[in-house]
C-alpha cells in the first residue's frame, strides 16, 4: 500500500484551514488536519516543500515508522508547525488504515469505552445578561457544560467575549486587531458572574472558564479561590505554561481544577504538570500535538496520573481534526470533556462529516476511518484570506498575553 499522492489542499470557507490528502496506489485516501491559526500558511509550506516529497513511494501502513521519520528525522524537534505537520500526515494514515481494515479508527484504539462524548460550547457576552441569554440557549440544546466569558466593564474589549456567537472566530483581521487588558478590573468581576450563573442554572450544569493565559499564579491562585463556591468544572490556562512549576503555587492555593494545554504540541510539554498532578485536565489536539499517534501518548501518560483529556475544540480546528478527536474520545478511559465550536455552512459543506450532536454529545458515527473529507471542488471556491489572531495590551499599552 503505496502512498502515490499526497496533496495541500488551503481553502477559507468563513475561516482559513489547510488540510493533507493522501492517497495509495490501491485506492486509498487520508485526509489530516494542518491548520494553525494566523499562520497557516508556514504549515502549508511545510508540508508540501519538506514532507511530501518524502511521502510519496512509503508504505502507508507504516503510521508509528513516518510518525519517527518526521519527528526525528528533521533533526528540528518539536514547534507548532512541525508538529502541525506530522500531524496532519499522521492523521491521513489512520484515516488510511481504518478504511483499509473496513473500521471507524476508534475500533482500532481498543473500541468503545463510552455512549457518547460530552461536549461544551461557549456562552459568551459583553454583560452578566447576554451571558445568562447565551447559557440559556446552550441549555436549551441539551448542553451538559458551557463555557462562560464575560466582558469586563471599564475594557472596551475583551478576547473571548464576541459579536458572532455559535461560529466565534478568534481570528478577526487582516492585520491583529488590539484588545485591552486590566488584571485588577477581571479579577473584581468574574466571581460576581458566576455567582448569576449558579443562581440561575443550579448547582448540576457543568461550568467552564479560560483565562487565556493572562495571570501570574498568585493571581490565578486568588482567581481559583474566589471561584471554589461556584464549583467550575475547570479553570483553563490560568497563566502561560512555559514555566511548567509555576502551577504548585496555584495548587497550593485553590481546589478550583485546572486545564491546559491547547497551545502544547508535545507530550514534552506538559510531562511535569501531568505527572506532578498539577492539572486535572490536560487540553492538547490532534492538531497541534502530533496526530492521534502522540496525542494517544498524551492521554496514555495523563491516565496514569489522574488527569482526563478536555480537547481544545473551537472554530479554527477543521472538522477533520473534530472527527480524529472523537475517535480518541470515544475510546480513551480518561476522557473529560470535548469543547465543541460549531463550523459554519460553509465549512460542514467543504468538510462532508459523519460525526452528529444529539443531546449534550457528539458521536464520531461508524463509517470506516475518521469519518470525514475534504470535497476539493467545494474547497476551490473560498480562496485563502489573511487573518490574524487579535493581540492585547494593559491599560499603560504594555503588550499581554491574550
Ligand atoms: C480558545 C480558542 O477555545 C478555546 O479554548 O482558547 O478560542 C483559542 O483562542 C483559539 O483556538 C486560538 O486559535
Ligand atoms: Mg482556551
Amino acid at each position: 500500500m503505496k502512498i502515490v499522492d499526497a496533496r495541500v489542499i488551503v481553502t477559507c470557507p468563513g475561516r482559513n484551514f489547510v488540510t493533507l490528502k493522501i492517497v495509495t496506489d490501491d485506492g486509498f485516501t487520508g485526509v489530516g488536519d494542518a491548520t494553525l491559526n494566523g499562520r497557516e500558511l508556514a504549515v502549508a509550506s511545510y508540508l508540501s516543500d519538506h514532507v511530501v516529497p518524502l511521502l510519496i513511494g512509503r508504505d502507508a501502513a507504516r503510521i508509528e515508522d513516518t510518525w519517527q521519520y518526521l519527528y526525528k528525522g528533521a533533526y528540528w524537534r518539536r514547534g507548532p508547525v512541525t508538529m502541525s505537520a506530522i500531524a496532519a500526515v499522521d492523521t491521513a494514515l489512520w484515516d488510511i488504515k481504518g478504511k483499509q481494515a473496513g473500521m471507524p479508527v476508534y475500533q482500532m484504539l481498543g473500541g468503545r469505552s463510552r455512549e457518547g462524548v460530552t461536549v461544551y460550547g461557549h456562552a459568551n457576552g459583553a454583560t452578566v445578561d447576554d451571558v445568562l441569554a447565551e447559557v440559556e440557549r446552550y441549555v436549551g440544546m441539551s448542553y451538559r457544560a458551557v463555557r462562560v466569558q464575560c466582558g469586563v466593564p471599564g475594557l472596551a474589549t475583551t478576547y473571548g467575549v464576541s459579536t458572532d456567537k455559535l461560529f466565534y472566530e478568534p481570528a478577526d483581521g487582516t492585520l491583529p486587531s488590539q484588545t485591552q487588558w486590566s488584571t485588577e478590573r477581571y479579577l473584581a468581576h468574574v466571581p460576581g458572574v458566576f455567582a448569576r450563573v449558579r443562581e440561575e442554572f443550579g448547582p448540576h450544569l457543568r461550568l467552564l472558564h479560560d483565562v487565556h493565559h493572562r495571570l501570574t499564579p498568585i493571581e490565578a491562585a486568588r482567581l481559583g479561590k474566589s471561584l471554589e463556591p461556584y464549583a467550575l468544572t475547570w479553570m483553563e490556562d490560568p497563566v502561560p505554561a512555559e514555566l511548567q512549576e509555576g502551577f504548585r503555587l496555584i495548587r497550593q492555593h485553590t481546589v478550583t481544577p485546572i486545564a491546559v494545554g491547547e497551545v502544547f504540541n508535545s507530550v514534552w510539554d506538559c510531562q511535569q504538570l501531568i505527572a506532578e498532578q498539577l492539572i486535572d485536565y490536560i487540553r492538547t489536539t490532534v492538531v497541534h500535538a502530533g496526530g492521534i499517534t502522540h496525542l494517544r501518548r498524551i492521554f496514555d501518560l495523563a491516565a496514569l496520573h489522574h488527569v482526563r483529556s478536555g480537547s481544545h475544540g473551537a472554530t479554527d480546528l477543521s472538522p477533520v481534526c473534530m472527527a480524529a478527536a472523537l475517535q480518541l474520545d470515544v475510546s480513551i478511559p480518561n476522557f473529560g470533556l470535548q469543547e465543541y465550536m460549531r463550523h459554519t455552512d460553509d465549512t460542514d459543506r467543504v468538510f462532508p462529516h459523519a460525526y452528529r450532536y444529539a443531546d449534550g454529545y457528539l458521536h464520531p458515527g461508524e463509517e470506516p476511518g475518521l469519518g470525514v473529507d475534504i470535497d476539493e471542488k467545494a474547497a476551490a471556491e473560498f480562496p485563502y484570506a489573511p487573518a490574524y489572531l487579535p493581540v492585547n495590551r494593559l491599560e499603560d499599552g504594555t503588550m499581554h498575553s491574550w
